[in-house]
């Protein structure tokens, strides 16, 4: 069998007689499996079986109720968001009956758009797709939808984006407006100019910062960007080059600067994930990392270990404690060639990295990673096309739901049993927990998630004073870091077991 040492070395000292001693007992039996998941899950985890999924979930979305709405494919795995979505209800289990899976009546093929759930009403906004011209797929619409989660509806919004656009990315801005950016027009042809959506007033097109460089021809595909501590908007693009970029300057029109930072050559399908304020992990190509940080007057960067080999068309996640889950990809874009089954846990403590066990399924091109409100990561899609079609998820369950000690079994977790719906930046709240001896609050943006990017993904750390069993918990004091919407917040017990996050909504 072979076993990696290096974990248990890492292990506190209480752990290592232990560690050793189960080591052995585990070579002894002959390394079977189970053996080793029984010993490690609490410090790499574990994967839960393949559940049938009943399309391809190339889009995903955590809705404000904490179920996930899932599209991109038909319920054979072909290529097309024009038929069918799927909302899934993990209270409900992982059987069919979990899932409900609807008719899309509005005429578009959402394969391929932006999605992301709007500030204030809640309902995800579905920005774009793909079109069919004369038989050839992978043109594009302009076509604006909304998914109502109250009512399950999938339904035209009436007011179409100025331009056409298949491969966009979609963000919340502090003042609440969505930013959509980049993707393309059409096979040859892509989309420079940013838009900005406004609930109850519609899109405005920001006319004065038109690039091909920082989101246009040379960095199309789903740019990377964030709304950054500074009130504007950070992006990366893969040929290196970084900007900053102002959607409320010049009347409304924006402004674009590009900063002194450079970055070593990335790519479409390698993941950046903001792991906490103003910071950045983005992983680029030739397996280097670099930590980018935007809380000073400029962005700065750092050369931190890779995570190991290029993972093109894998996810970055990043977990109710704040460590990053990198998952899925292989050493050759949407090809069998270095298929990572296994994931990194991604500590920005120390910058190490420590491996889980192997998934059971290659996530490649179109599959996608989700932070589920119980504190587990949703795992699924890949295909359309694919070396397969993943008509399945898998749920990896993290070290911090485990006991810490070597049975393998589940830890008891704290409850919250009350929190506001809503709350307002640089307010404090009371939460309510089943046990004393609180040791950490944390939020965490409701995700939403498609070809390798996360929109909107961030982590806070909270601080707080508790009284017995509540919680006075101070709220993030500035929307540039905490932008209006939907949050996760989960509370950690002494033990650092993580509760089921009670979703706040911010604004
Ligand atoms: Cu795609």
């Amino acid at each position: 069998m072979s076993v990696s040492l290096s974990p248990v070395a890492r292990a506190s000292s209480p752990f290592r007689a232990m560690a050793a001693a189960a080591l052995a007992a585990a070579c002894a039996m002959g390394g079977t499996p189970g053996a080793q998941a029984a010993i490690d899950t609490y410090y790499r985890g574990s994967f839960g079986p393949v559940l049938s999924w009943p399309l391809i979930a190339i889009h995903a979305v955590l809705l404000p109720d904490g179920r996930v709405m899932s599209y991109g494919s038909d319920g054979q795995g072909n290529q097309t968001g024009e038929f069918t979505y799927d909302v899934w209800d993990p209270a409900k289990g992982t059987a069919a009956a979990s899932h409900l899976t609807l008719p899309n009546t509005t005429g578009t093929d959402t394969f391929c758009s932006g999605q992301i759930v709007l500030p204030s009403s809640g309902a995800v906004l579905l920005t774009g797709g793909d079109k069919t011209l004369n038989g050839v797929r992978n043109y594009s619409v302009n076509d604006v939808n909304l998914f109502d989660w109250r009512s399950n509806s999938l339904y035209s919004a009436q007011q179409p984006m100025s331009f056409l656009r298949w491969y966009p990315t979609v963000l919340t801005l502090a003042n609440g407006s969505t930013l959509v950016l980049g993707g393309r027009i059409d096979p040859q042809t892509p989309a420079p100019t940013p838009e900005v959506y406004t609930e109850g007033i519609g899109w405005r097109s920001l006319s004065r910062v038109t690039s091909d460089d920082a989101y246009g021809l040379r960095n199309w595909s789903y740019p990377k960007a964030w709304q950054a501590p500074n009130g504007k908007v950070f992006i990366t693009t893969i040929w290196g080059g970084t900007y900053y970029l102002d959607a409320n300057a010049n009347g409304g029109a924006g402004a674009l600067e590009r900063t002194a930072l450079s970055l070593p050559e990335g790519d479409n399908y390698l993941p950046a994930v903001m792991y906490a304020p103003g910071k950045i992990l983005a992983l680029r190509k030739f397996n280097r990392a670099r930590l980018i940080d935007l809380n000073g007057t400029a962005p700065k960067a750092t050369t931190i270990g890779g995570v190991g080999q290029d993972r093109y068309h894998g996810s970055a996640t990043v977990m109710a404690d704040g460590k990053v889950l990198i998952s899925g990809g292989s050493m050759v874009s949407n090809e069998a060639i270095g298929v990572a089954y296994s994931a990194r846990i991604w500590n920005p403590a120390n910058n190490g990295y420590t491996a889980t066990p192997a998934g059971s399924k290659m996530r490649l091109y179109h599959s996608i990673s989700l932070l589920l409100p119980d504190g587990r990561v949703l795992l699924a899609g890949g295909g359309a096309p694919g070396p397969v079609n993943n008509l399945n998820a898998e749920v990896y369950t993290p070290p911090y739901l485990y006991k810490q000690d070597w049975s393998g079994t589940l830890a008891t977790r704290p409850v919250i049993t009350s929190a506001p719906a809503t709350a307002t930046w640089g307010t404090r709240i009371n939460v309510g927990t089943d046990v004393t001896g609180i040791s950490r609050v944390t939020l965490v943006k409701t995700g939403s998630a498609t070809h390798t990017v996360d929109f909107d993904q961030r982590f806070l750390p909270l601080t707080f004073t508790a009284s017995s069993r509540t919680l006075s918990v101070a709220l993030p004091t500035s929307a540039n870091v905490a932008p209006p919407g939907y949050y996760m917040l989960f509370v950690f017990n002494g033990a650092g077991v993580p509760s089921v996050a009670r979703i706040i909504k911010l604004g």
